[in-house]
């Protein structure tokens, strides 16, 4: 009985999850889904972004936390739209809150919309929220067994970010484990290398988001590309 019933839940949150990506593609917007543990460095990845994107597109974030409002006040000292979603206990985000949300976001004049999923390395994965991208940050402290230990988190991603690289002196972190685990679940997903900190890695992993904005915003090129490369007639049917 209980196993029903968080079918039918998960179910849901997939119909929501479709609702409101549907309403961001109407609008051409971009909504990047940031998971990964506390402290990992999320908001610092977020607000590194920020200043490498926002010359080229208009952003927005939505932080998720348990409780507290520090991490929206961070990006709001950027100057950049910002909303704290507390989820008072829950462990990730649920599209049911993002649709309750954005209407609190100036969707008009927006490009991308940053989402800050809740501190975690498990939950979050499991639910989608309407995004368009999903990155999962894995920073250096933690250890090089998590791909093993956490696999969807790192199976079902756009792309892996390892954070806070200038620690890896100070650490006994496997790199080459984790690339291998990593490219063993999950072959197509590119890996960066970044300190949010120092700004190291953040140019290549700037420029691979922009791409997959520009293409999220234009989906019609890439049918248009697909079509013209496969020689099918997918731009007939789009
Ligand atoms: N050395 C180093 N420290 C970093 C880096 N990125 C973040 N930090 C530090 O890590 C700590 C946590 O960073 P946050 O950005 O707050 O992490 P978070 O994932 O948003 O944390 P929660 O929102 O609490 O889940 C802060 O002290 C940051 O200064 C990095 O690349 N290198
Ligand atoms: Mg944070």
């Amino acid at each position: 009985m209980e196993i029903k019933i968080l079918h039918q839940v998960m179910e849901w949150n997939e119909d929501v999850s479709e609702e409101v990506k549907d309403t961001l593609a109407s609008r051409h917007i971009c909504m990047i889904n940031v998971m990964g543990s506390p402290g990992a460095g999320k908001t610092s990845l977020i607000s590194a972004l920020i200043e490498r994107l926002r010359n080229d597109f208009r952003i927005s974030v939505i932080e998720g936390d348990i409780a507290g409002q520090v991490d929206a006040e961070r990006i709001a000292s950027l100057g950049i739209p910002a909303v704290q979603l507390n989820t008072d206990g829950a462990c990730h985000i649920e599209a049911m809150s993002i649709r309750h949300i954005l209407p609190e976001l100036p969707l008009d004049d927006l490009d991308v919309i940053f989402v800050e999923n809740i501190g975690n390395l498990v939950c979050p994965a499991e639910f989608r929220i309407g995004e368009s991208l999903r990155i999962t940050l894995l920073s250096i402290p933690e250890g090089d067994d998590k791909v093993e230990k956490y696999p969807l988190m790192f199976t079902d991603t756009d792309c892996l970010v390892l954070n806070k690289y200038d620690m890896l002196p100070y650490f006994d972190f496997d790199e080459a484990r984790i690339r291998s685990n990593y490219e063993t679940v999950n072959p197509n997903a590119p890996l960066f290398c970044v300190s949010s900190r120092t700004g190291d890695g953040l140019g290549a992993l700037a420029a691979f988001l922009s791409e997959q904005i520009h293409k999220a915003q234009h989906p019609e090129e890439s049918c248009a590309n697909h079509g013209a490369a496969s020689g099918n007639q997918l731009k007939n049917n789009h």
